[in-house]
């Protein structure tokens, strides 16, 4: 029986990449007086990196200009990040990120059934923080029985740690609980601990197969069409 559903944020909960994150690294390239600025195509590449420090130093053995030490960069890349995600947690307290279509009803409805509610994301808590705080209150912790992002789990996805950390925190098995995730890496690590996937498709992925799913759905509130990979679905 399914005891719980397990929630990817960025992509899946709201779209934050395009209008949250990548405004707010440019900001944060500008603010610190450096020339690097992302478009939409080169961060729908560094999407394939999850964790925005992670992202950043990925993108330093690109530019010819960063720091050639890796304590060096190591320090950009930690002050980077921080100024990014102060001006991302700007951007969405004023509410310029909503929640996507049906993921608000789909909790509602989740709780009222006795199905609980879990995060596993590789996102950053004050990143969680800022934007939950925003779109479902203060109480918004009081929601979800389990709650694992980048901090706690710091090996990032596709690594399955964030939902095997999240499992053990709920007490419940693989087959007990369906992830909701919207990326390939997001995908695998659900399968790499044994967890059926919803895909709710975001503007990053929009066209990627999404094999293994359980079923790809456009929006939450949307029919999923079975996966044809559907054979499989839960097994990594
Ligand atoms: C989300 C991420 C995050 C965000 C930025 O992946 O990879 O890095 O892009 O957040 P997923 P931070 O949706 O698969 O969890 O800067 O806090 O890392
Ligand atoms: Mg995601």
């Amino acid at each position: 029986m399914l005891a719980a559903l397990l929630w990817d944020v960025d992509g899946t909960m709201a779209e934050t990449e395009r209008d949250g994150h990548l405004v707010a690294f440019n900001e944060a390239f500008e603010a610190l007086g450096l020339p690097w600025r992302w478009s939409v195509e080169r961060y729908t590449e560094l999407l394939r990196v999850t964790g925005g420090r992670e992202r950043l130093l990925h993108d330093m053995t690109t530019q010819a200009d960063a720091p050639a030490g890796a304590a060096e960069r190591d320090r950009l890349a930690a002050a980077l990040h921080a100024e990014k995600n102060r001006r991302y947690g700007q951007l969405v307290e004023r509410g310029a990120i909503a929640l996507r279509p049906g993921v608000l009803r789909l909790m509602n409805e989740a709780t009222a059934s006795g199905v609980q509610l879990a995060i596993a994301t590789t996102t950053s808590r004050v990143n969680l923080e800022a934007l939950l705080g925003a779109q479902l209150g203060t109480n918004w912790p009081t929601r979800f029985a389990a709650i694992v992002c980048g901090e706690d789990a710091p090996v990032k996805k596709p690594d399955p740690q964030v939902y095997l950390r999240c499992l053990d925190a709920l007490q419940l098995d693989a087959d007990e609980t369906l992830a909701i995730e919207d990326s390939p890496n997001g995908l695998a690590a659900a399968r790499a601990a044994g967890i059926a996937t919803l895909v709710t498709r975001s503007l990053n992925f929009a066209s990627h197969a999404f094999e293994g799913a359980l079923a790809v759905c456009d929006d939450l509130d949307h029919p999923a069409a079975p996966s044809p990979h559907l054979k499989g679905a839960r097994a990594a």
